[in-house]
C-alpha cells in the first residue's frame, strides 16, 4: 500500500523555513510542512493547503524537487512517497499554529539533530538545488536500516 504525502521547504535570504511538530507523526522534530492528499485534491494543491494551514503562508511559486519513499520494518507491506516542493515565493509571515512553531534556520544551524534522521542525507541535495529520489527503510527507534540516495535529472515516475 503506498500513502502520498506532501512535505514544503520555504527558502527566503539564504535561510530554510522548518516547523517544529508539536503533535502526531514526527513530533519533537523540525521539519517542513505538509500532509496527506484529500479526496479531489492535485498533490500541489494539498501540499499548499496543509503549509497554510500549518504555518499561515500562502505559496504563490513552489518546485516539486524530490520524490521519498520511506517504510518501516514494523510494516513492510506501507510505502510513505513523499512529494517534496521547494518554496520559491509566499504571502504572509509564518505563524505558530496548533500543529507547528516555525523558525528560519541558517543553513550552516539546520538542527539534523532534531530532525527525521533521512533529513541529513538529502537536505544537502535540496540546499544545492538539486532533484533527487530516495529510498529509506526505519527500524526500531527510527533508526536507518537501509539508504538509497539519487541525483535525478528530473522526477518523473518511469524515469
Ligand atoms: P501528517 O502526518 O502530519 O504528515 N514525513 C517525513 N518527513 C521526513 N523528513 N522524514 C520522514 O521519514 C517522514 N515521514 C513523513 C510528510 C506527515 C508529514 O511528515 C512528513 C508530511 O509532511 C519517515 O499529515
Amino acid at each position: 500500500m503506498r500513502k502520498v504525502l506532501t512535505l514544503c521547504l520555504a527558502i527566503q535570504d539564504g535561510r530554510l523555513l522548518l516547523g517544529m511538530k508539536k503533535r502526531g507523526f514526527g513530533a519533537r522534530w523540525w521539519n517542513g510542512f505538509g500532509g496527506k492528499i484529500e479526496e479531489g485534491e492535485t498533490i500541489e494543491e494539498a501540499a499548499k493547503r496543509e503549509t497554510q494551514e500549518e504555518c499561515g503562508i500562502v505559496i504563490r511559486s513552489m518546485e516539486g524537487v524530490g520524490i521519498h519513499e520511506f517504510r518501516f520494518d514494523s510494516k513492510p507491506e506501507e510505502i510513505l512517497e513523499v512529494h517534496v516542493f521547494r518554496v520559491d515565493t509566499f504571502e504572509g509571515e509564518p505563524i505558530e499554529t496548533e500543529e507547528m512553531r516555525p523558525q528560519w534556520f541558517v543553513f550552516a544551524e539546520i538542527p539534523y539533530d532534531t530532525m527525521w534522521p533521512d533529513d541529513r542525507y538529502w537536505i544537502p541535495l535540496f540546499l544545492a538545488g538539486k532533484k533527487f529520489r530516495t529510498k529509506f527503510l526505519f527500524g526500531a527507534g527510527d533508526v536507518i536500516l537501509e539508504k538509497e540516495i539519487l541525483e535525478v535529472e528530473n522526477l518523473t515516475m518511469d524515469g
